[in-house]
């Protein structure tokens, strides 16, 4: 086993998220290169892949339709809630699908979905993690992820933030860096 992360956690990297989705992060796409590298990596050593999905309910409360904060997004089981389709995924991964309860939202992939139990029944203690968006499910995910005790690298051209505000893809990293994220260029080696 490759001495540096035991699984790759790749966030909500669904077609909504990307360029021409419902949610769209900027330059969304920009990340698919360190993906499959890293998937890439995955594949040829045999490291496990968890994709998490963003999965609501049709009237989920984040919609600005009920009041939220968001555009109608990753309504389960449609085309946008799907994982892009350029993602050079293993034959085998496992899927998490989080923020399905109609009345809240939930950014974290560890977040009512039992992650943390599949991890560690697996013995996967060093994670490395990507995918969109750096300033809400990306940052929620590797701050659970350190409470819950795992290790986390985020590799940096791995993820992008939608800066509903500017700035805060800069404040995600700095937070996750003071709470012992280590923040990565490079697909570890
Ligand atoms: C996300 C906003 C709303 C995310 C999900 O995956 O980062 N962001 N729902
Ligand atoms: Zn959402």
């Amino acid at each position: 086993m490759r001495d540096t992360f035991d699984a790759f956690l790749l966030v909500d990297a669904q077609v909504d998220f990307f360029p021409g989705g419902a949610l769209p992060v900027p330059h969304g796409d920009a990340i698919l290169p360190a993906v499959n590298a890293v998937l890439g990596v995955c594949r040829k050593e045999d490291i496990p892949v968890i994709a998490s999905a963003d999965w609501h309910p049709a009237n989920h409360a984040s919609f600005v339709t009920a009041g939220g904060p968001w555009p109608p997004h990753c309504v389960r089981g449609t085309a946008g809630a799907s994982l892009h389709p350029d993602l050079e995924l293993p034959p085998v991964f496992t899927m998490v699908h989080g923020a399905t309860r109609v009345d809240a939202d939930a950014y974290s992939a560890f977040d009512g979905t039992g992650l943390a139990k599949i991890l560690r029944a697996r013995s996967i203690r060093r994670l490395l993690a990507g995918g969109l968006a750096l300033d809400y499910c990306v940052k929620a995910s590797c701050l659970d992820a350190v409470s819950s005790g795992f290790e986390v690298a985020l590799l940096l051209p791995a993820t992008r933030a939608i800066e509903v505000t500017p700035g805060d893809g800069g404040r995600a990293l700095a937070e996750l860096e003071a709470h012992g994220v280590t923040l990565i260029e490079e697909v570890p080696r």
